[in-house]
């Protein structure tokens, strides 16, 4: 892969680092890899991340210089942006209270919350105030009024995993409201175990390998692998960029065909130098059905699988030839309407389908959408019709562009992380009290929970009770970057009376919590970790590179000496530090691999630093259901695909019904509703240099891609030039939902009426109030906060329009960054 400043040649990285070490045998086995280690000076330490795992070398107590591990063969750029990760204006480096709650706690003026205005306390009187909230809350309103369950992409490491910190020792002293599901998959993970079986988003894919070899025409559908593979959940290996290497010749040598369908030609879609078919935002379940049409038309489908492998079908064609509900023919001639993509483009997209081994590869961000069930749902249909799910290379998947899905399990454990829950026969200190409320609210409605107590909502054939939140807990996650509609929650958090957030950077969060507490980064504590989310190709040790810096703490410390308030800190921690936590949860990991998988001894591991598994066998995702539907019966009622779903139509949603649908949506680019006055897309997908709103913070990596200091807004010429637009301008972005200031980029990439900035853009408004522009450029104070559907409550973040404009005047200064305003 091109692009990567880091992209070392393993061979090379090693002749590096083992100059004078005679006799290293180049090899991908774990005797090379520790012979490696030990030949390295002492000062060089090995790490893991969601960026990959490194070498640091430290010098005077600092990081000094990072190398990517030598079994990466394709490191991300963004490791340049580590170091800034560590040292940069933006950590909390002490114990803060904001300075009105400090005065009159819980009956503190909220509205002027986020005034950014903190005093400096000591760890004892944050932690004294933290436990004396929780106590106040639970006394006054009981558990229902304590959301802790917000969780978010917390660093790597088994051990200081931060949400399971804080989930676990906030239940020693009572219960609290939780979640379920996930802002990356929300729709995705709840409409597909009722089509096939399986939530599919988080399972492990058909074998890249398979994929090379079968695969006659591969359908990239809002997927941007190059992109979105350079991080992972767990210490990232960049297994599959190779693959992608791989696919890359043979679309050049003409033995694959490939097309991305997306609005925007994606770093994918230049990398390999694939065919792009551009499609309006939010209409793919248009072309789908367009193809569908055609496939049904031209007697294309495959009826002998759809006899055997699949439930509904029937009921679905009267929808797609116009004979139900909205009498529209779902043809080629309709849909090109909506999504802009020639009938005759359609027709033949479908015939190509039908013609050979086709393998279509989703990626996630057409389900976070308004709506985003059904391209999910209408994608498993077309792939029914076109009857490969289960051969090699051919049918769907949903997650070739995660944490390394498609290359091949080990078959190892990995070491299991510090437990999120209580011990069994656990007693807190307070009792659960929910009050009528529902435990458990769906991930993104918790600012619902506080505009609208007590409503009650559908949610996948179920009610919810939305509870009256009055304190809220954050760690491990960055809400204030995560959720929808800055304006809306500021509006609503001024309801909440106590924020407390543990983080080690001060991000929009801290800025408008009430206690902020620092934590350590991954790389100021040890830790463990699995190498290889998926293919658990090894486990890596996370040796300290530094010192905790400033007053910061592990979240493993925070949470004991919290709990210690109460009583509960041996239960809490079992009693054990850090080391002997590393040692328990390593000898765990050992004894589950035995006979399986040689582990060496603790202390030698530790000193190694890592323990290779090896690679995993090429494997076909649901080629047993293929082989025998009734041994290897899918999770779904009837056992087999649904393309229609009699549970989903006994809820009787009018937003997600008993089989896919074209629904418009509440506001759409390109001719929808709303695109009179704000007739530009903005997209806000997954940055290309930070994972969300991680290494922002790094400021001089972040200068590598700002534009006067302010976040990228891509747009087309189109665009720019209707506009008086240059690239290189600040612009004001707005919609009735608030207002930001961006960096122009202008560049044909874009299509006319499609523009993007990228999630995890720090939030910095000028002031508190709401409505305040935001100077740095965070798209969620455009983005729309409402729930997909019913089934699913998920988020919609990208059913978002807008206006842009050249800002005029003196733009005022980037407020995101650089911590609070402290006050004596
Ligand atoms: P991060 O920025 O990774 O985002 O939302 P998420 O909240 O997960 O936040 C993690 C936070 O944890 C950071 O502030 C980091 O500093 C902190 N942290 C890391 N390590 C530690 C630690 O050891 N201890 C403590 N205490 N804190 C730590 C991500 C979410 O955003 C996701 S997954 C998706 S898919 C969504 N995507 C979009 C989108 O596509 N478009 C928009 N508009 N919005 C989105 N939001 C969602
Ligand atoms: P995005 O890049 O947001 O990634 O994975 P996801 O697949 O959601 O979007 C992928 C593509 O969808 C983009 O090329 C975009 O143009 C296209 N797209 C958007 N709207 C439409 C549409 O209406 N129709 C069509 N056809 N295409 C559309 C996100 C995944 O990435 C997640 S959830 C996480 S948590 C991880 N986050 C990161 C990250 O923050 N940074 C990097 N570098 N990598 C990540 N990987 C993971
Ligand atoms: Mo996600």
């Amino acid at each position: 892969m091109s692009g990567s400043s880091f992209n070392l040649k393993r061979r090379d990285f090693l002749k590096g680092i083992t100059a004078g070490a005679a006799g290293v045998v180049v090899g991908p086995s774990l005797l090379t890899a520790s012979k490696a280690m030990a030949a390295e000076a002492p000062q060089w330490r090995l790490t893991g991340s969601h960026w990959g795992a490194f070498r640091a070398r430290i010098e005077n107590g600092r990081v000094a210089e990072i190398k990517p591990f030598e079994l990466d063969t394709h490191p991300t750029d963004m490791l340049n942006g580590m170091k800034g990760m560590i040292y940069n204006p933006s950590r909390v480096r002490y114990p803060m209270v904001r300075v009105d709650w400090l005065k009159n706690g819980s009956k503190s003026d909220t509205s002027k919350r986020g005034d950014n205005r903190f005093v400096r306390v000591s760890w004892d009187k944050a932690l004294d105030l933290f436990h004396s909230e929780l106590n106040r809350v639970q006394k006054t309103y009981g558990s229902s009024a304590l959301h802790a369950g917000q969780t978010g992409w917390r660093s790597t490491g088994a051990l200081h995993s931060a949400g399971n910190h804080m989930q676990r020792a906030i239940a020693y002293h009572g219960s609290f409201t939780k979640k379920v599901g996930d802002y990356s998959t929300g729709a995705g993970q709840h409409i597909l175990p009722y089509v096939l079986g399986n939530s599919e988003v988080y399972a492990q894919g058909t074998s890249w390998q398979h994929i090379l070899n079968e695969t006659k025409f591969l359908v990239l559908w809002a997927n941007d692998p190059v992109k979105n593979l350079q991080v992972g959940w767990n210490c990232e290996t960049h297994e599959a960029y190779p693959h992608l290497d791989t696919l890359k010749a043979k679309i050049a040598s003409g033995d694959i065909r490939v097309i991305s369908i997306d609005p925007v030609a994606t770093k994918t879609q230049k990398f390999l130098g694939c065919e792009q078919m551009r499609i309006n935002p939010q209409t793919d379940v248009a072309l789908m059905m367009a193809i569908a049409h055609t496939l049904a038309t031209e007697d294309l489908a495959d009826v002998d699988f759809l006899d055997e492998y699949t439930m509904g079908y029937e009921k679905f064609v009267p929808y797609l030839m116009g004979k139900t509900e909205d009498k529209i023919e779902k043809t080629p001639e309709w849909a090109a309407k909506i999504c802009g993509v020639p009938a005759d483009d359609i027709r033949q997209l479908a015939r190509a389908m039908a013609a050979d081994r086709t393998q279509l590869m989703l990626g996630w961000c057409v389900q976070r959408q308004q709506h985003g069930e059904q391209p999910y749902w209408m994608a498993a249909v077309l792939a029914s019709m076109l009857g490969q799910i289960g051969l090699p290379g051919g049918g769907i998947s949903y997650a070739h562009h995660y944490s390394s899905i498609g290359v091949p399990s080990s078959g190892a454990a990995g070491p299991g992380a510090f437990p999120s829950t209580p011990d069994k026969g656990y007693k807190p200190v307070y009792g659960e009290k929910f009050n009528g409320f529902s435990k458990v609210i769906p991930v993104a409605r918790w600012v619902d929970c506080l505009v609208n107590p007590g409503e009650t909502i559908d949610y996948n054939g179920k009610k919810v009770k939305l509870p009256e939140i009055k304190m809220m807990v954050f760690s491990g996650n960055n809400p204030w970057h995560h959720h929808q509609d800055r304006n809306r929650m500021k509006q609503a958090q001024q309801s909440l009376e106590t924020v407390v957030s543990v983080d080690y950077r001060w991000t929009a969060t801290c800025r408008f919590s009430d206690i902020v507490l620092p934590a350590t980064t991954p790389f100021e504590r040890n830790d463990i970790d699995v190498y290889g989310s998926y293919s658990a190709r090894g486990i890596i040790a996370m040796q300290k590179l530094v010192e905790p810096q400033f007053e910061a703490k592990s979240d493993f410390e925070i949470f004991s000496e919290l709990t210690k308030r109460f009583g509960k800190d041996r239960e809490y921690t079992r009693g054990m530090n850090e080391m002997q936590w590393l040692k328990e949860i390593y000898k765990n990991c050992r004894k589950a691999n035995k006979g399986k998988f040689e582990m060496p001894e603790f202390e030698k591991f530790w000193e190694e630093g890592f323990v290779e598994f090896g690679k995993g066998k090429p494997w076909v995702r649901h080629a047993d259901f293929r082989e025998d539907p009734e041994e290897y019966a899918l999770g779904t009622a009837s056992g087999l695909i649904e393309i229609f779903s009699n549970k989903i139509a006994k809820y009787g949603y009018n937003d997600c019904k008993g089989h896919p649908m074209w629904f418009e949506k509440v506001e759409r680019s390109h001719g929808g509703p709303g695109s009179d006055k704000y007739p530009l897309q903005l997209q806000s997908c997954h940055p290309d240099q930070r994972l969300h709103s991680q290494l922002c913070e790094s400021e001089e990596y972040r200068a590598t891609y700002t534009v006067q200091g302010r976040e990228p807004i891509y747009m087309s010429p189109e665009d720019a030039k209707a506009r008086g637009i240059k690239d290189g301008d600040i612009v004001r972005v707005h919609n009735d939902r608030g207002q930001l200031l961006a960096g122009a980029v202008v560049t044909p990439d874009y299509m006319p009426g499609v523009m993007r900035i990228y999630e995890g853009a720090w939030y910095g408004p000028q002031d508190e109030k709401v409505g305040s522009l935001d100077t740095y450029g965070d798209p969620n104070t455009l983005s729309l906060d409402l729930g997909a559907s019913k089934l699913s409550q998920a988020t919609s973040a990208h059913t978002c329009i807008v206006e842009v404009e050249k800002f005029a005047g003196k733009a005022p200064a980037v407020t995101a960054f650089g911590g609070p305003q402290e006050v004596e």
